[in-house]
This record gives structure tokens, sequence and C-alpha cells, in this order.
């Protein structure tokens, strides 16, 4: 059945390519490449959308393991191809690099930055059926194999298998996934779905459904009205917006098309995500330089004009222009450049102008009729400007003072200078500081006590925190500085221990440092360079019996320690004495030091850093790579080592 002509011996040398390197043309065999193959037909129901010809795709995951994607765009031509002899939607399946987005002549603008093309996924398909409709009929291809069609032409043209009304067109594609080529041919609906979001979101007014006929068979429908305004409301779901409603900004300039979406949040972050013909822009480029460049301008020119900025004022900079705004910029290009290691970045010239033009015009005409959004953000603005410019002073300020700190603060340096060696206990309260010190060893083993609760850096401006004495006082004994000047090379100490009581106050205050140390020198949690110590809570004196008879003292972690002792005397001994120790302050010197300062005996619980959020892939995707997942400080477990010493 299978028909061959010359055409037909260089598709089946192209596609033979693809099978012989699949990873070449889609990245993996693995459940990623599979899915690509997905993106890869979607997109070019997508492209029709884009090039204005059709509202409405549907997906379904078919239960004999196919997927099915069926546009409502024009359908794919179905008469013969001038060059190539054989009908063009044959040659858009078998030919590859066909379809005509390379050379930009069907469609003005393309996703298709991985657009190697529907032949690709043809040839990593055991089986591949196409309907089109058009002009009134249907028509049907069918290719099995990787690509080798078994659907018999007549008079050159693909049979004709229906009729329609003349004005419903589209295109379906069914595909199997080749399983000698896949290492899993299994699709998954929560990955698609995912990915249908933010099309939708990047498509306005496009309509997308999602059958799972293996779950059931219900339909899910995919359609954002507002496009990527609504995006950034998804994005700021959580967030506290400073203005109501995300600000819509659209406009063209030659065959450049711009949209922006943005909205501002009460929080110091930004957040930019960039999109070209749909295509996440993760290291921005052109288009975003063009906004930043406009947002600044316009933003300083309304402060001039309302005089919020003085003659004699400087502007405010951009930094202070993005405190806390959300934003995206999608553009359509019909030449996009993509640089960069991974493609991610634009490179257009015409891109940043074409941004910066329409969305300077747009907005300026947008903030004139709403003026009370105009003056929240530059009240955001101005705010933002002056804590960092107090910020700036008070951190600078810092710095000088380090050294004059260092002589005044209570640390009991250790004489050793090799960071390798040392550490630097943080004890809470001047009395258990004092016995700490005493029972040191000194070579090694800093202390600096901590004068009561330490300031939430959460709460209080910068300002307010590097005025506090205790934070002054961990800076200087550190020896790292702060924020950008941070640098962990000039660290003193190897492991910076907290120590505080085993009760509320002592967490509250473990917690306290914690956040300080995440905000003003991270690396340092990120390095595993913070603990805490962990002091016994019961020292117990029992006696035992039989065989082993004697007296022994032991130190316990925690109740649970105490249980388990208790049961393993119920019959052969007994306890004498339980000692609960309320705070540090309650052991003598030589006592800390067996339980809490020897490195032999002691026992540390490392902190380390947990996302509380788990970074899928389509928070990725969704909200870039800016935003920081919320943390959570964690404790590697603790080995509860019981401390037994011979009375
Ligand atoms: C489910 C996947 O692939 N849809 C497509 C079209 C429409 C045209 C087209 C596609 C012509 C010369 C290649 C129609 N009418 N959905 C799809 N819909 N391709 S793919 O043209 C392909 C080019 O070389 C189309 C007029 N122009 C274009």
């Amino acid at each position: 059945m299978t028909e061959y002509n010359g055409s037909q011996i260089v598709v089946l040398e192209g596609l033979e390519a693809v099978r012989k390197r699949p990873g070449m043309y889609i990245g993996s065999t693995g459940t990623k490449g599979l899915h690509h193959l997905v993106w890869e037909i979607l997109d070019n129901g997508i492209d029709e959308h884009l090039a204005g010809f059709c509202n409405e795709i549907n997906i379904t995951l078919q239960k004999d393991g196919g997927i099915t994607i069926l546009d409502h765009g024009r359908g794919v031509p179905v008469d013969i191809h001038p060059t190539k002899g054989i009908p063009t939607a044959r040659v858009v399946y078998t030919i590859l690099h066909a379809g005509g987005k390379f050379g930009n002549t069907v469609y003005k603008v393309s996703g298709g930055l991985h657009g190697v093309g529907a032949s690709v996924v043809n040839a990593l398909s055991s089986h591949m059926i196409v309907e089109i409709k058009r002009g009134g009929n249907v028509y049907r291809d069918e290719y099995r194999d990787g690509g080798q069609p078994v659907t018999k032409l007549v008079d050159g043209l693909l049979p004709v298998v229906g009729s329609c009304k003349k004005s419903d067109t589209g295109t379906k594609v069914t595909f199997y996934p080749d399983p000698t080529i896949f290492e899993t041919v299994e699709f998954k609906a929560e990955t698609i779905c995912k990915r249908l979001k933010e099309i939708a979101y990047l498509n306005r007014g496009l309509t997308i459904t999602f059958t799972d006929e293996k779950a059931g068979g219900e339909t899910r429908t995919y359609y954002e009205e507002n496009g990527i305004k609504s995006f950034i409301s998804y994005i700021n779901r959580d967030a506290t917006p400073l203005h109501p409603e995300p600000v819509y900004i659209t406009g063209s300039k030659g065959d450049i098309e711009v949209e922006v979406a943005f909205q501002y949040i009460n929080d110091y972050t930004e957040q930019i995500n960039a999109y070209c013909n749909r295509i996440n822009l993760v290291d921005g480029g052109t288009l975003v330089t063009g906004f930043k460049t406009a947002l600044t301008r316009v933003l300083n020119s309304y402060a001039r004009e309302l005089g919020i900025l003085k003659d004699k004022d400087d502007n405010f900079d951009g930094k202070d222009v993005r405190n806390g705004l959300v934003a995206i910029v999608s553009i359509k290009h019909p030449d996009p450049q993509f640089e960069g290691q991974t493609k991610t970045k634009l490179g257009n010239t015409d891109a940043k102008l074409a941004v910066d033009e329409v969305f300077a015009a747009e907005v300026t005409r947008w903030f004139d009729k709403n003026v009370e959004v105009l003056r929240a953000i530059l009240d955001n603005t101005a705010r933002s400007c002056k804590a960092r410019q107090a910020s700036d002073k008070a951190r600078s300020a810092v710095l000088k003072q380090l050294n004059d700190v260092d002589t005044k603060s209570k640390l009991a340096a250790c004489s050793s200078k090799k960071p390798s060696e040392c550490e630097v206990y943080i004890v809470e309260g001047d009395s258990a500081g004092g016995t700490v010190k005493t029972a040191r060893n000194r070579k090694t083993q800093a202390v600096l006590p901590l004068r009561g609760k330490i300031i939430n850096v959460e709460k209080a401006t910068l300002e307010k925190v590097l005025q506090n004495n205790e934070i002054k006082s961990m800076i200087a004994a550190f020896g790292c500085g702060i924020g950008d000047e941070f640098d962990i090379n000039k660290l003193r100490y190897d492991k910076i221990i907290i120590l505080t009581d085993a009760d509320v106050d002592g967490g509250h205050i473990s917690t306290l440092l914690l956040t300080f140390f995440y905000r003003f020198m991270p690396e340092l949690i990120l390095e595993g360079k913070v603990y805490r110590g962990l002091p016994p809570l019961y020292k117990v004196e029992y006696e035992t019996l039989g065989k082993k008879k004697g007296k022994h003292s032991a130190y316990l972690m925690n109740d649970f320690e105490l249980d388990k002792l208790r049961r393993e005397l119920e019959r052969s001994g007994k306890i004498l004495n339980v000692q609960r120790y309320k705070g540090l302050g309650e052991m003598d010197a030589n006592q800390l030091w067996e339980t809490t300062l020897d490195p032999e005996r002691r026992v540390l619980a490392q902190i380390t850093i947990g996302d509380s959020v788990e970074a899928d892939e389509t928070t990725t995707l969704l909200m870039g790579s800016a935003v920081p997942p919320r943390r959570e400080f964690i404790m590697t477990e603790a080995k509860y080592a019981t401390l037994d010493l011979q009375a």
C-alpha cells in the first residue's frame, strides 16, 4: 500500500535521523520528551489561534494510550505541494523542518522555538492519524512505524472520508508514541493541564478543553477572557495588592504587538515574567529593558509633575519604582532572536523600542484616567526610595562602627585564629554566658552572651535592625559582613552554635536568630555553619541490681528517654533521683562541659533550610525563577545520645 516516489525517499531518510537520535530533537526520551510531542502538536494549533483563525482547541487522552489534539483553525492545506509533488498536509507530517515556520512565510508570528515540527512527532510515533476539515470535505491521512504513510493517495490527493459544512474547518491529529523509543508512553493529565492553564492565560480568548477518557471522560475547560491580566491576579492570589485590579496595557508598533499587565503588592520583591510569541523568557532581554526604562521614566515624570519630587531631589531609581511590582510583558514578534546559552533571552533591539514606546504612551493615558492608582504606586515608590536611602546609610554607618563594637561587646574570644577549628557559642543570658565562659575550651570556643530577646528583623526597618546591639555584636564577632558585602571566606568560625534554654523563650530566641541569619547572611545557613546546641533536660541518679549491680547517673535529653530508662529499670533497678534542668544556669561549669560543650559528648542539631512549597514544574513556569519559595528552618534530626556516667 505504501507509495514511494522520489521525494518519499528523502522523507524517510529525514525521519530515520529523528528516530536514531530522538534526544537531539525533543531533548529526552523520558516523560519530559514524551510530553514534548504534545506541546509540538499543540503549538501548531495555537499558531492558528495566533494567526486569528482558531478560538478552540480540544485535547483528549484516549483509552488506548493515544492522544488526540483538535483545532478549529483553517485546516492544513491539502492541495498538491508545488515542489514536493505530494499533498501539503503530508509534507507537513513527513518532511523534517517542513511547515513554513522557519521561513516565516505562512505565519506572521510563531512560537516554535522548539518548533521542530509535526514530522518529528510522526517519526517518534508508532501510529498517527491526521484528519483535516477543509472546503466542506473531511480528508484523512495515516502513518505507521515512525511516519510511513499507509494511506493510498487518490489522484495524488488525500482521500475524502466524509463531508461537513464549508465553515466547519480544522485539523485533528491523533498519535501513539512509539514504545520502542520512549521509556514511558503514559501521558500525565496533570502535566498537560498545567501547561494548558498557562497557555490559556497567554492566549486571551482561546478556549481549551481537556478530556481524559482513561479517567472517566470528564472535560475540563481552560479559558481566560482577560488573558495576562488574570494571570497577574492568579500570581497575586495570596498577596496584598496596593490597588484592586491589575493594570492591563496593549498596543503595537509596526508588526510587534505588545501586551503588559502589572500590579503592585505589599512586598519587597519584584517579579517580571517575559514572553515572546508565548515562549517564557527566563532571562528576559530587550523587551524587559524597554519595559523597565519606560516605567521608571513615566513614574519619575509624574512624580515631578505632582510635586512628589522637588527640583532638588534626585529621580527615583529603577529599584524603587519596581519595589513590590509583579508584571508580565508579552510580545508577538515576527522574527525573534533568542540569545544566551539556554536561548531564553530576547535580543531584538526593535523589541526594546516597541515595548518602551507602546507601554509609555498607553500607561500614561491609563494613569491620567486612574489617578488614585497612580498615587498609590507613587506613594509606594517614595516609601521604597526613602527606605533604601535609610538602609544604605545605616549599613555603611554600622560597618564603620563595627571595630568599635568589637571591643565593647561581651564576646569572649578564643585564642586560636584558625577558623577551621573555632566555634562560637551564642548564649542566652549573661549568667549562662558566664558559666559557658568558665567551662569552655578557651583555645577553640568563643562565647557571645546575648541579653534577652533580639529584635525581630521581619518586623523592623533595616535601620532599626542595624542599631540593635545584639545584632551589631554578632556581625562584629562573625567578621564576614552582611547583605551585599557578606563574604563567607572571612567567617571566623567553623560552627555557630545557638545555645538557649529548652523552653518556649529559648525556642523563640533561636527562631529570631535564625531569621536574622537567613535574611542577612543566608550563606551561613546554606553552608551548614549554624547549629543548635541541645543541652539535656534531666540528670538521673539510678541503681541497677543483679549481675550489673551499681549506682549510675545519666543525662537525658527528653521525657521519652526518661520513660525508656524507667521501663528498663522496672525489673532490675530503681531510680534514685531525677533533676530537671529548667535552664542552662542550673548546671555548673563541669556539667555544662560534659553535656553541652565537649565536642566528644555534646549533641548538636545542624540547621538547614527547606522549601515549604514544593517547587514543581508549574510554579517555576508560571512564576518565573524570581519568586523565592517560602522557607522554613529545619533542624536535622539530632542523635539523642544518652550520656552515661559512672557515679
Ligand atoms: C492539532 C494540530 O497542526 N493545525 C494546523 C494549519 C493551517 C495551515 C497550515 C497548519 C502551508 C504551506 C505549510 C491553512 N490555510 N493542529 C494543527 N493548522 N498549517 S497546522 O499551513 C501549513 C503550511 O506549508 C494553513 C492557509 N494557510 C495555512
